[in-house]
């Protein structure tokens, strides 16, 4: 068993901070769970378009207030806390946040580390890390 606490990744490899958000991973690829596990805060008045070609995310918001536009459609979302989304399309988004929002992240596959949105608001596809239960299935994503 894995324990890790919060406050154990503040100020350290695992506290990643971008402009507009900082995503505190608790449990990476090289803790080989197939999934990685993210608590992330999304600072308040940002908007952050994101992404995900080579990931699949669900997102659990646990305080705070704000949106998600699909940038496919326009259509726009409210988001407060015990609102969860997964982006199971890869589906392009914006996120703004009325005040700071506090989500807690799954990646599929797991991220790595340090990653930051590139250019096109994706994180680089991952080397796959096979899951360490023998027997359980890998949750791949698919592009
Ligand atoms: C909600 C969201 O996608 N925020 C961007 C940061 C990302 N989820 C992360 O790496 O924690």
């Amino acid at each position: 068993m894995i324990v890790r606490a919060l406050h154990e990744t503040l100020g350290t490899d695992r506290e990643v901070k971008a402009e507009t958000w900082t995503s505190r991973r608790l449990f990476l690829a090289d803790d080989r769970m197939g999934f990685s596990l993210h608590d992330t805060l999304i600072h308040p008045g940002t908007e952050t378009r994101m992404h995900y070609k080579n990931h699949l995310e669900a997102v659990y918001c646990i305080a705070g207030s704000g949106s998600i536009e699909v940038v496919a459609t326009g259509h726009r979302i409210p988001i407060c806390a015990g609102t969860a989304y997964a982006l199971d399309q890869h589906d392009e988004h914006i996120l703004r946040a009325d005040t700071e929002m506090r989500m807690v992240c799954v990646f599929n596959p797991p991220v790595t580390g340090r990653e930051v949105h590139d250019e096109t608001g994706a994180y680089p596809a991952a080397t796959p890390t096979a899951p360490s239960v023998p027997g359980s299935a890998s949750l791949g994503a698919t592009s």
